[in-house]
């Protein structure tokens, strides 16, 4: 009678971790497991590809809005004209990169429902990062895969 192989364990399969730094009161390293503890969202996406054409997706994950809210960007939340000169940079294992305004996600102007996906087609993305996801997009340059890092910017309120 032959054996099963063994499971891969948890060590074997580690959990991809994104930094999540810049101008923000609470600063993470988080992973998909992480992400998991935000509420959830569903979304069909179409987007078209300049070399691959129409690509259909389903992801699920939390909103970027709402995970960047809770490390406390560095704007005082009362005055909403405060936000708008900060930038959301994300980027890529592979360096690919791309920047998002703070007011395209802020519920109180573009409202944007931009998520940070903990699955695609129903596969997880424990290992491979979360995935950008801008349903708004008709392009699919900006659904950045393999997020390995956020960095949220305040600095252009500063004089030069
Ligand atoms: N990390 C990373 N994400 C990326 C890219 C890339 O080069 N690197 N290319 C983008 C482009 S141009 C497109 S069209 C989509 C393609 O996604 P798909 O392979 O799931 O169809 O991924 C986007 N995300
Ligand atoms: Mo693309």
């Amino acid at each position: 009678m032959s054996q099963s192989p063994p499971r891969p364990s948890v060590a074997q399969a580690p959990c991809a971790e994104l930094s999540l730094t810049g101008d923000l009161g609470r600063p993470a390293r988080l992973t998909v497991p992480d992400l998991m503890g935000w509420p959830l969202h569903r979304v069909r996406v179409a987007f078209a590809c300049a070399t691959s054409g129409v690509q259909h997706h389903r992801f699920s994950g939390p909103r970027l809005y709402d995970v960047l809210a809770d490390a406390r960007p560095g704007f005082d939340p009362a005055r909403r004209k405060d936000r708008l000169r900060f930038l959301i940079g994300v980027t890529g294992t592979d360096g690919h990169r791309a920047l998002l305004t703070w007011a395209e996600i802020d519920p109180d102007f573009a409202d944007a429902p931009v998520l940070l996906a903990v699955s695609v087609d129903g596969a997880p993305l424990d290992r491979a990062g979360p995935q950008l996801v801008l349903p708004q997009d008709r392009c699919g340059a900006r659904h950045i895969s393999g997020i390995r890092a956020i960095r949220v910017d305040g600095g252009y309120g500063r004089r030069p």
